[in-house]
């Protein structure tokens, strides 16, 4: 199929229903889920839970709902790790991959369930023996090899809830977390490899060790083998200890709603949110939504979710929901452009991936390198891709599902956060009719509505998305802070979960995540939302990223400013950008078209890959920049800068 196949298809709003095939091997193929789930929701949960985990003592209460506190399965007792790795062993199956990890320099191993248990089993172990308790928090800050779900397992085991800190954050933001949570360990490595140089995490960690108080002893996993600085008596090496340790050690009988972990996310205050997320509910929702969103076929499938076990995406779609189901996964540890742009295309060819997950800001990169990498790889037993983490533009959507998935597998776009747990908005494959662009539908037993300012239902239209009814992997509140929890979450609309986000429902009732709302901009009083424009943008075949802000303005109040990179070969000239102007106003409206259009050669990003739209705000209204550690790559917004200066403006 040609591109001009594709923008044909675009413009004729195709949607997708599930290829007759797929339907046919699909986990669910018909809406009995949904009905289920409709006739009973608390029922319908209870049913997973029993259904899909093992349970110590199980549980007579299935929801304690004093809004906005909930306790799901309170009275239930089980373990996670047990229900992780024990049972597949005792099952049968410890011969089985839980991870075919492969290191950046092109390193392997292969990470069985029997190795697994072995693994947490000590390293469980060897908490105890460092003084870790029932209750005691542990701080990680590891690159993506193995022991980071080993180290986070055997926390679960022993009942410790962990605090994952990603890798790519500074020591600041380490020093930040580890006070917040008052953590007694910290779990680190020497380094990581990313682009073919080594992250000097051990560094970082010592640096943010100065100035905290709780810490007792630093474990460190030798992965790069560079000389670090070790601190005697504090600090010791894993694979030392590892190897002293006993391999058994019986799994803690935790309560439901014993604190599993901690997962800081930021907000609109410069201090991040140390999110809570308890046992038995969590896992519930992360094994449900991995088993039928993924529609895992746990003998068959190779699954690869390509985030970093340091976000939410890593520890529910990496770590929990597959190890709770008895998944094979793939764990790549570094860049997707070492040595070649093809290296996530080498990786799924070579493990012959069935099922992957990354991100849009990803599937715009692959968009942007050129259709050459993935076609020099046979990636024919693909058969289901999904996306996370941002909006999805549908012509980013459709070139996944042409050039990734070969035109035949289902896309599934699915919509959550750090807050919610577990995915809530999202086709399942087998089931839904798919238009690109839209994560469709709540999940069966998700109660999602817009409302407007008022908190008025919005049955079609535009407005805000909140969440009406509890679920078993939402949060339980804000470590340390219920009243920050209540007012960020449960008190801009009565009895509803205030997501953040903007969204419209279309005339057939299908979800349109619209982004963040605090991203939607007012032009002469037309809300006009920056990923619609975006989106727009990236129609055009020369495009490959966009990000737009509101900038502020003397007459229009915002005023649209777009930042544009364009693909490989095309040349960003003042005569692209006002076609690209032109096209947008012809696409929205008048009111859509952005003032100002700067060419950039990179857009500046967090490190889990969202755009830092308040910095490119920054850029379009003058300011001295605000605080840009959590960049990716602070270099970006240099160039951006001088960009904006040279760019033409119009009204
Ligand atoms: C999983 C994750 C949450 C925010 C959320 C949205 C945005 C995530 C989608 C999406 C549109 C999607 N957790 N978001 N997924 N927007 N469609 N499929 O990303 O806590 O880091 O971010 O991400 O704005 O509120 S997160």
């Amino acid at each position: 199929m040609t591109e001009a196949t594709i923008e044909a298809y675009y413009l004729e709003d195709r949607t997708f229903p599930p290829p007759d095939d797929f339907r046919k091997q699909a986990l669910a193929s018909d809406d009995s889920l949904y009905k289920e789930a409709e006739a009973d929701w608390q029922g319908f949960w209870a049913h997973q839970a029993r259904e899909l985990l093992t349970w110590f003592d199980d549980f007579e209460s299935v929801l304690e709902w004093d809004l906005p506190f909930a306790k799901w399965f309170q009275d239930g007792t089980l373990n996670v790790s047990y229900n992780c790795v024990d049972r597949h062993v005792e099952a049968g199956r410890g011969d089985k991959v839980a991870y075919y990890w492969e290191g950046e320099p092109g390193d392997t191993r292969e990470v069985t369930y029997a190795d697994l248990l072995d693994e947490v089993s000590r390293f469980a172990n060897v908490l105890k023996s460092l003084g870790v308790q029932r209750g005691d928090r542990v701080a990680i800050y590891m690159p993506m090899i193995p022991e980071l779900p080993v180290a986070m397992l055997a926390c679960a085991r022993i009942g410790a809830p962990h605090s994952v800190v990603f890798g790519g954050f500074s020591a600041d933001a380490l020093r930040g977390r580890i006070i917040d949570a008052e953590a007694k360990v910290l779990i680190t490595a020497d380094g990581g490899w990313r682009r073919g140089a080594a992250v000097p995490l051990k560094v970082n960690a010592d640096d943010a060790l100065e100035g905290t108080e709780t810490i007792e002893h630093v474990v460190v996993v030798r992965r790069t083998e560079e000389d670090v600085p070790f601190t005697e008596g504090r600090d010791r090496w894993w694979h030392e200890l590892m190897q002293e340790a006993d391999a058994d050690c019986a799994p803690e009988r935790m309560g439901a709603e014993d604190l599993l972990y901690l997962l800081y996310t930021s907000g609109t205050t410069a201090k991040p949110k140390g999110i809570m997320h308890t046992t038995g509910g969590y896992l519930t929702h992360v094994a449900f939504t991995h088993k039928y969103v993924f529609d895992l076929h746990p003998d068959t499938d190779v699954y690869w979710c390509a985030a970093d076990i340091g976000w939410v995406t890593g520890h529910s779609y990496i770590v929990y929901g597959p190890l709770a189901n008895g998944a094979t996964s793939v764990i790549y540890e570094g860049s997707p452009d070492t040595p070649g742009k093809d290296r996530l295309w080498a990786i799924a060819e070579k493990y012959g991936v069935t099922i992957l997950y990354t991100a849009p800001t990803a599937i715009r990169t692959f968009m942007k390198w050129g259709t050459e990498f993935p076609e020099s790889h046979d990636l024919s037993k693909l058969r289901l891709l999904g996306s996370v983490g941002e909006p999805i533009n549908p012509e980013a959507w459709v070139w996944y599902w042409q050039h990734i998935g070969g035109g035949r597998c289902p896309v599934v776009d699915t919509w959550w956060q750090t807050e919610t747990g577990g995915i809530m908005i999202s086709p399942l494959p087998g089931v839904t009719t798919l238009k690109p662009g839209s994560a469709t539908f709540p999940l069966p037993a998700i109660g999602a509505e817009v409302v407007d300012d008022n908190g008025n239902k919005v049955e079609r239209g535009g407005g805000y998305l909140t969440l009406t009814r509890p679920w078993p992997g939402m949060l339980r509140g804000i470590y340390g802070d219920p009243e920050r929890y209540k007012e960020t979450y449960w008190s801009r609309f009565e009895g509803r979960y205030f997501a953040g986000d903007g969204c419209k429902i279309d005339d057939d009732g299908y979800f349109w995540l619209l982004g963040r709302v605090d991203d939607v901009m007012n032009i002469s009083g037309h809300r006009v939302s920056t990923t619609e424009v975006e989106s727009s943008l990236v129609d055009d075949s020369r495009v490959a990223e966009a990000a737009v802000v509101g900038a502020k303005d003397e007459t229009t109040g915002q005023a649209i400013i777009a930042y544009v990179t364009v693909r490989g070969n095309v040349e960003a000239t003042d005569g692209l950008g006002e076609e690209l102007r032109e096209s947008v106003a012809k696409k929205i409206g008048k009111f859509g078209r952005p003032k100002t259009i700067i060419f950039t050669d990179d857009l500046p990003k967090t490190r889990s890959g969202k755009i830092m739209r308040r910095l490119l705000k920054d850029v379009a209204e003058g300011r001295d920049l605000g605080d840009t550690t959590t960049l990716a790559d602070p270099a970006v917004v240099d160039e951006i800068k001088r960009r904006a200066e040279q760019s033409p403006q119009e009204d």
